[in-house]
Formats: C-alpha cells, sequence, structure tokens
C-alpha cells in the first residue's frame, strides 16, 4: 500500500461512513455509486473484480445510452485506453480513473 493511501485511510476513515445510503453526503454516495455501477457489471461474467470487453461494452450501452452503440474497432480502442496496466481486464482502478477523467471533461463544458 502507497503512503498516501495510508494517509487516505488515516484521514478519511472509510470503514466509518455510513452504508444508509439515505444518511449519505454526496461525495460518499456518488463514491458508493460508482462501486455499485462496477460490481453489477464485472460480476456477470468471470472475475468480479474486474470488467471484461464484454461486461465494458454492456456497462457503457447501460449507463450512457444516448451516446448510442459503438463499433467494434471503437470499443476495441476504448477498452485498451482504460486497460492501463495492459493485462486485458479493466480494475476498479482503472474504471474509477475513467469515471474521474469525464468528469473533469464534462466539468469542463
Ligand atoms: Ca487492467
Amino acid at each position: 500500500m502507497l503512503s498516501s493511501h495510508i494517509l487516505l485511510i488515516h484521514f478519511f476513515k472509510p470503514h466509518s461512513f455510513s452504508s444508509n445510503f439515505a444518511t449519505m453526503t454526496d461525495l460518499p454516495k456518488a463514491m458508493g455509486l460508482l462501486r455499485t455501477v462496477f460490481k453489477n457489471h464485472a460480476g456477470k461474467d468471470g472475475d468480479p473484480k474486474s470488467l471484461n470487453k464484454k461486461e465494458l461494452s454492456e456497462l457503457l450501452r447501460a449507463e450512457f445510452p444516448e451516446a448510442g452503440s459503438t463499433s467494434k474497432n471503437e470499443l476495441d480502442k476504448f477498452f485498451k485506453s482504460l486497460d492501463n496496466d495492459g493485462d486485458g481486464v479493466v480494475s476498479f482502478e482503472e474504471f474509477v480513473t475513467f469515471a474521474a477523467a469525464l468528469t473533469v471533461i464534462c466539468h469542463g463544458e
């Protein structure tokens, strides 16, 4: 574990976050939603701790229906851009990095 992770755990005490969605404040709620979206799709086919290409495609269709369909070539390129370590699957860390980058892009518009 990186020292920055230890600092974050010490400062935020994630184990103390409420598990009651109704009483959560906005940012913990958003963090929980990211975990839920990932888990709902990662668990469909194989390892529940990662997204394969099919699961990522289903996640995109479910979460961004207005984006329309993507070609196999576009999906291949997108998947490769998310799979930072090149292990052939998208981990939660890689997924959250994508979500954060997309949030920054949307915030800038
Ligand atoms: Ca990966």
